[in-house]
């Protein structure tokens, strides 16, 4: 079988969700991806932040395969004797009282909209029912209904009503519309990406994130933090709330928990806010597994170990000088922070960003652009200096292909 023979089963038989680069991926292995004609990429997307440690860490493996040939799931019917290993590690690892295990980002950002909700009802004391989240345009938590129902993105919310109510919308970026909204005594958290990914990679000015923490202290409003995509080291902190000192409320986090190797997400809170929810009152069947615990905990110990935000941090520069100096009539702009970074594309003679991530393709580094005009660049944060010079020579060579 060759690349459009994969591609065209997969058209037949798989739901047409996605529209992806037709590039079809049989192997991985740090920042690297190998198609099934054996040619080699730079992987810049990493499944979208989840592979920071690179593809298959074979410390990550390790972990995976020996607790898989131990004890897999218990459900949380039964203690068992890996989680609370993991919960005392990963709450020391970053300092709060407890962590609820659960699976995909979306399930960590539900279990946070249910958490905000509790604390409301049996703290703040709003009146049942009541209590309203604040989030942002542009947004991106997920896909279940609850989460586009906070969404600003047709596509991602155009005819699955009807939608959940209690969200309140603002402009992203904007302290003066928090203020405001803020205002409503209904109003119990406030739910923020601190960088938009998926809006592309869109940076708040600084200070934005420690102003807008200060405004909910000031209003008894939790501040909850989505680093699903930006947390473990992606843009240079362990935490991009790290960059501002912003400790948030609540805590989600997903992708890169696991390195890529299984899902799994967390949501960590102090006890004042996570002891609001009681026994019986969320749950799910993999939630906390013993697989996931170990595999998570081996996750976290590479980050730390090869001082992966570090070399974030480092690299990223690197990558933002080096495109900013590429002359080319398609690039309008750089940004980013740590090793999340996007360009954003202006079109030349109808070639468009898909265009150019078609021709990066061609000449060995894959990434995929999110809207119609931007290139999200985030590669595995274990990629090194040479490497990432050598993909720059790429995305250089490719803009030079676009007179
Ligand atoms: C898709 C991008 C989209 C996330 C943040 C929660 C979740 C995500 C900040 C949910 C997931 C993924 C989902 C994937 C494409 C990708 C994505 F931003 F990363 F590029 F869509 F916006 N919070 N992001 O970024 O986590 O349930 O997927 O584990 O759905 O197309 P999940």
């Amino acid at each position: 079988m060759n690349t459009q023979d994969y591609i065209d089963r997969e058209d037949r038989f798989g739901a047409h969700n996605y529209h992806p680069i037709p590039v079809v991926l049989d192997r991985g292995e740090g920042p690297f991806v190998w198609d099934v004609e054996g040619k080699r990429y730079f992987d810049f997307l990493s499944a979208y932040s989840a592979v920071n440690q690179g593809h298959c860490h074979p410390r990550i493996i390790r972990a995976l395969t020996e607790q898989a040939q131990k004890l897999t799931l218990t459900s949380r019917a039964f203690y068992n004797s890996v989680l609370g290993e993991y919960e005392e590690y990963v709450t020391r690892y970053f300092g709060y009282d407890k962590v609820l295990p659960m699976n995909s980002g979306a399930e960590g950002d539900e279990t946070a909209l249910k958490l905000c909700r509790k604390w409301a009802y049996k703290v703040k004391g709003i009146k049942e029912g009541r209590a309203k989240i604040i989030a942002c345009e542009g947004n991106f938590h997920g896909r279940t209904i609850s989460i586009i129902s906070m969404s600003t993105d047709p596509d991602a919310r155009n005819h699955y009503g009807p939608f959940t109510p209690g969200f309140i919308i603002i402009p992203y970026n904007d302290l003066k519309a928090l203020e405001n909204a803020l205002r409503d005594p209904d109003v119990a958290g406030f739910l923020v990406e601190p960088i938009q990914g998926e809006a592309g990679v869109y940076v708040p000015d600084e200070g934005y994130l420690k102003k807008a923490y200060d405004l909910c202290k000031a209003h008894k409003v939790l501040f909850i933090a989505d680093e699903v995509q930006t947390g473990i080291a992606r843009t240079g902190k362990l935490l991009a709330c790290d960059h501002e000192g912003v400790r948030p409320d609540i805590l989600i986090l997903g992708k890169a928990l696991s390195g890529g190797v299984m899902p799994i997400s967390a949501v960590l809170a102090d006890d004042a806010i996570m002891l609001t929810i009681l026994p019986g009152e969320h749950g799910s069947t993999f939630g906390g597994n013993p697989l996931a615990a170990k595999v998570a905990i081996a996750s976290l110990e590479v980050i730390r170990e090869e001082k992966l935000a570090e070399n974030a941090d480092r690299l990223g520069k690197i990558f933002r000088e080096e495109l900013s100096k590429i002359k080319s009539g398609m690039i309008e702009l750089v940004r980013g922070k740590g090793l999340l970074n996007a360009v954003v594309i202006r079109p030349v003679n109808g070639k468009s960003a898909w265009d150019v991530c078609l021709a990066m393709k061609d000449n060995g580094l894959i990434a995929k652009p999110t809207h119609e005009h931007i290139i999200r660049f985030a590669p595995p944060l274990v990629i090194t200096e040479p490497q990432i010079r050598e993909a720059i020579d790429i995305i250089r060579k490719t803009f030079s292909q676009f007179k």
